[in-house]
């Protein structure tokens, strides 16, 4: 939809507050449709990709098609458990926000798949560089939540000194990159380290992940430039969780039917995937992951999915789209979905889903009992404060210095 002003097009959501929200417009084929093509593919063969919906999980939960991943029950069990620990995290986050226990947030519910059905599918020595909505993958790769608390509320166990906002974690045990608040920056970054790395010899690549929002920043353009020119090992992946902020995907999308369409004018494949199931995301990643390993450059995946909670704590979606949109989300609930394939493989069931549901928010009211005893955000113990000088300078500037000692130290 589009309003025109003196001839100038200005996109609108098809749904406001108050509206019956209605995604039967949405083309969302069948599972197991599109075929998976060899991974030294040309791109210009793969355009079907950029405009169709790789989907594995089918209607009746089955895994269907092509994709369908080989992948162990263990396997798939990890993941569930990982996306229902992630939920349970953000929600327990998003309670000690409202009661001032942390100044900010931000969720990632709907999008859990996302992010740790992308970590399952990588290396543990494939660096990452996040968004903020990317929780789930460092929880997959083993962060302590205790950790990533204590960077929320930067008390004295925060491993970043109190310098970044709660949620911008950076783990180079994890090869985890720093988050960064600038949207995109983290783009040519990934291509930037993807080059390097491929040119000390190792076969280690990059993913990064941006909102589609964030694609009509520059750096999304100049990182797809680099890496179609010097064909670098990295995913591109963009999530169109169908809102920035309050603006709605079709102002950041312009005129192209698709995101993962933009990767054509680059010569580089687009592959658009249902982010909501976990074994299309794993499958779509595992082979971009796969086809840079090997040598035939960067891949742009463009994750279709719904932001089921406001952009952060400091937003107020009710004022911009109808409250219940998220349920009417045609590609349902990623957490659901896993379960109920792994229910109608025989090897889960609701009542083991409830008893994982309560571990987990147990596990979370441990973690967050054992981060405040490291110091709470309003009484600490915080980083000292003398650590504000350090680790930028190798030897600290003259005007540093004063700074430093008209505090005392
Ligand atoms: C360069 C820059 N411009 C604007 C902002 C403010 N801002 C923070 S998040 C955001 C929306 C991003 O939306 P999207 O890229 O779709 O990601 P999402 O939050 O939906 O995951 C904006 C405009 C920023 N942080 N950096």
């Amino acid at each position: 939809m589009a309003n025109s002003v003196s001839g100038i097009q200005i996109p609108a959501p098809l749904y406001r507050p108050g509206d019956r929200p209605d995604f039967a417009h949405l083309n969302i084929p069948q599972a197991g449709g599109l075929p998976r093509p060899d991974v030294a593919a040309d791109a210009k063969d793969l355009r079907d990709h950029a405009f169709g919906l790789v989907r594995v999980l089918n209607h009746n939960h089955c895994a269907i098609g092509d994709w369908a991943p080989e992948l162990s029950h263990d396997e798939l069990l990890k993941g569930l458990r990982t996306m229902v620990l992630t939920r349970a995290y953000d929600e327990r986050m998003l309670k000690m926000q409202r009661t001032k226990r942390l100044s900010f947030y931000m969720k990632s519910l709907g999008e859990e798949a996302v992010s740790i059905a992308a970590a399952h599918a990588l290396r543990d020595d494939d660096m990452l560089f996040p968004s903020y909505r990317q929780q789930g993958a460092l929880i997959y790769r083993g962060a302590d939540l205790v950790d990533m608390m204590c960077q929320c509320i930067s008390n004295s166990r925060d491993n970043l000194l109190g310098r970044q906002l709660p949620v911008h974690y950076a783990r180079k045990d994890l090869n985890w990159f720093s988050i960064s608040g600038n949207l995109a920056t983290q783009f040519p970054q990934a291509v930037g380290w993807s080059m390097a790395n491929r040119l000390k010899g190792k076969d280690g690549i990059a993913s990064s992940w941006i909102g589609e929002g964030s694609t009509a920043e520059g750096d999304f353009h100049s990182a797809c430039t680099l890496a179609s020119t010097y064909k670098a090992p990295t995913l591109l992946n963009v999530v169109n969780n169908q809102w920035a902020i309050s603006m709605h995907q079709n102002i950041s999308g312009g005129a192209a039917e698709t995101f993962a369409s933009k990767a054509i004018g680059f010569g580089i494949p687009g592959i658009r995937v249902d982010g909501n199931d976990y074994l299309a995301v794993y499958a779509v990643t595992k082979w971009a992951a796969e086809r840079a390993r090997a040598g035939h450059g960067a891949t742009l995946i463009e994750l279709f999915t719904y932001r089921g909670e406001a952009h952060s704590t400091s937003d107020d979606p009710s004022r911009y789209r109808p409250k219940d949109e998220w349920k009417s989300w045609p590609l349902g609930d990623p957490v659901e979905r896993l379960k109920s394939h792994l229910i109608m493989d025989g090897v889960w069931s609701d009542e083991e889903h409830a008893d994982l549901e309560a571990d987990s928010k147990n596990e979370v009211t441990k973690a967050w009992k054992e981060s405040v005893s490291y110091g709470t955000l309003e009484d600490g113990p915080h980083a000292p404060v003398q650590t504000m000088f350090e680790d930028v300078f190798a030897e600290q500037p003259w005007h540093i210095r004063r700074q430093r000692q008209a505090l005392g130290h």
